[in-house]
């Protein structure tokens, strides 16, 4: 039996929270300024999905904690950038992250440019300065893997794609294309640098486990585009009704609420089939899982 779900997601919260502390340049060192809007950001907020899964992805190769907790930093530092960049007024234009003003209205714009290439460049710093896989060349595709999922055939991609098609009515493909990047890639990474940091997996568990990481990659933006479009601002920590107000495609706009949410069922289904395979080790995975497709902000 293992243990409950909230005592496990709660200890590796903290860790990556203590991690992320300790790994983020202190505002004593100069640009204090920049160091302490970097921390702003990074700090006391977020579900940290990204970390849980390569946490849970970790228990499938036994990998060690303290690599997993350094490569699954890495990925939030990525994601932490890509919220600042995406809140700017040349992108989302948005006022409000995790609660809080977001960057460059605590700070200004400047700064959160800054913000963004700074927390870029300090995840790449540690995928490199530290040990993360027995074998340097595991280690490197890790790197690759990473820049993989940020960059243009990625993340950065997908946001290209995004901010081109408001106003746009989008084939449920191209939406899918659009979020399978945007959002999909980096969990897809969380997931696989989780499992990369133990013992090597054989062809078929990578295959099953890139699947299962398309699959909830996709759920978590399915989930998103539900609570966009039904919580509250306050219950989410960002701006509620977003997408509508900028006329963009999404799930719900195009499925409706009730089949978007079937969707994420139907996505959360064929996930745990990818499992299937790794039986008990993957306990932790389905339930991160369950949290992505039940979370409520
Ligand atoms: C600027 C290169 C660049 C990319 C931005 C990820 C992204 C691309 C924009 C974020 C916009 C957005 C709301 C996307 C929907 C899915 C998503 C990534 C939500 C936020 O992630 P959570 O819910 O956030 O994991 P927390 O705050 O919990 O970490």
């Amino acid at each position: 039996m293992i243990a409950d779900f909230k005592d496990w997601a709660r200890s590796r919260q903290v860790r990556i929270e203590t991690s992320l502390q300790t790994l983020l340049p202190s505002t004593n060192v100069a640009p204090e300024r920049l160091h302490d809007a970097m921390r702003y950001c990074v700090l006391g907020g977020g579900k940290r999905v990204r970390p849980l899964l390569a946490f849970a992805a970790g228990d499938l190769s036994n990998a060690d904690e303290e690599r997993v907790t350094i490569a699954a930093a890495a990925v939030e530092l990525i994601h932490a950038y890509s919220l600042v960049h995406d809140d700017l007024p040349c992108m989302d234009n948005d006022v409000l992250r995790r609660g809080k003003p977001t960057c460059h209205v605590e700070y200004d714009e400047a700064t959160a440019l800054l913000v963004g290439d700074s927390l870029q460049s300090l995840a790449f710093q540690l995928m490199a300065e530290y040990r993360l896989a027995d074998a340097p060349q595991t280690q490197l595709d890790m790197i690759k893997r990473l820049a993989q999922a940020a960059g243009s055939r990625g993340m950065a991609g997908g946001q290209a794609i995004d901010l081109s098609s408001v106003g746009k009515m989008l084939s449920l493909p191209e939406l899918e294309f659009m979020h399978i990047h945007k959002t999909g890639a980096l969990i897809r990474a969380a997931v696989m640098l989780g499992a990369c940091c133990g013992n090597s997996l054989n062809e078929n568990q990578l295959t099953s486990l890139d699947h299962f990481a398309k699959c909830i990659g996709l759920a978590f933006q399915v989930v998103d585009d539900v609570l966009d479009a039904e919580a509250t601002t306050a219950t989410l920590g960002k701006t509620a009704g977003k997408d509508a107000d900028n006329n963009k495609p999404t799930y719900v706009s195009i499925l409706g609420g009730g089949r978007a949410r079937e969707l994420a069922e139907e996505l959360r289904r064929d996930a745990y089939q990818s499992l299937e395979g790794f039986g008990p080790m993957a306990a932790r995975l389905r339930q991160v899982t369950d949290f992505i497709i039940q979370r409520e902000f």
